[in-house]
């Protein structure tokens, strides 16, 4: 049996693992039989004698993949290897060139979207590294805006944005990041939403708008809470196209208290 350690957006005070979401869309869309261990950040993650840390991962990060003692690391390693599990799945294709163009985004989206986006989580200091009262990500935007005109900040959104734009130009005339559905997308659509977290819009981005909506009409999509509150999040806040009627039937996101 495959296990996936993972975390409970509802009392994760980051509002849960993004890596691991990607997991669990993936697990659903393949179909493959899976249970889930849902861990804590602060006491299994962060925790260098956690059971988890001695254990599982060392790395102190989700998601993990757990079968009959083979223990994977690393969601883009994880999603590969789930998807070699389910052959002639549409979601890593077979033909060679079809699969690398599948690959190409995958890889990007780990080696160069996410530190993007790191980067100006880290100036903001929402890493969550300590928990403390003052540094909660219920309170991301503000911070934000404070620190949205410093220039090591301006400069880290406008790499956030320089990469989005490649994404735009790139579904600007297909529908999937590879031209059909599959991991990379899959990838590339947890890490997305996670912008508006911090008050960066997506609403110069009318194709990426569209493919989050492909994306979110998908079940195994909509069943991924950690994605739908991101997802639905920045719709609330106004960062994310959506009606102003679906705005006001939006329930105003809740952070869980570290
Ligand atoms: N490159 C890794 C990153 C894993 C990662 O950093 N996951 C986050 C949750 S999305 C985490 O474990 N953070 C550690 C922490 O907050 O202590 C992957 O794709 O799996």
């Amino acid at each position: 049996m495959i296990r996936i350690y993972h975390l409970d957006p509802d009392s994760d005070w980051l509002g849960g693992a993004r890596n691991g979401a990607k997991v669990m869309i993936a697990l659903r869309e393949l179909e493959v039989a899976h249970e889930v261990v849902w861990i804590s950040r602060r006491d299994d993650m962060r925790d260098p004698q956690s059971a988890f840390r001695r254990r599982i991962n060392p790395w102190g990060t989700v998601p993990v993949l757990e079968q009959d003692g083979f223990i994977l690391r690393e969601s883009a390693a994880i999603l590969r290897y789930l998807a070699e599990l389910s052959p002639g799945n549409s979601l890593w294709p077979a033909a060679p060139q079809r699969r690398a163009l599948a690959d190409q985004w995958l890889t990007w989206e780990c080696a160069m979207l996410v530190p993007s986006l790191l980067n100006v989580v880290r100036l903001g200091r929402y890493d969550g590294v300590e928990a403390s009262s003052a540094d909660l990500i219920e309170n991301a935007q503000a911070r934000y805006e404070e620190k949205r005109a410093e220039p090591g900040m301006r400069d880290a959104q406008d790499r956030w944005h320089a990469n989005l734009q490649l994404l735009e130009a790139n579904l600007a005339d297909r529908e999937y990041a590879a031209d059909h559905y599959s991991l990379a997308d899959i990838a590339l659509g947890c890490a997305v939403p996670i912008g508006t977290v911090f008050g960066m819009p997506l609403l110069e981005y009318p194709h990426i708008n569209a493919w989050l909506t492909r994306l979110a009409s998908r079940a195994s999509w909509q069943a991924e809470r950690t994605f739908m509150r991101d997802y639905e999040g920045g719709k609330k806040a106004g960062l994310i196209r959506c009606s102003a009627a679906e705005r006001e039937r939006l329930p105003a996101r809740r952070w869980a208290k570290p």
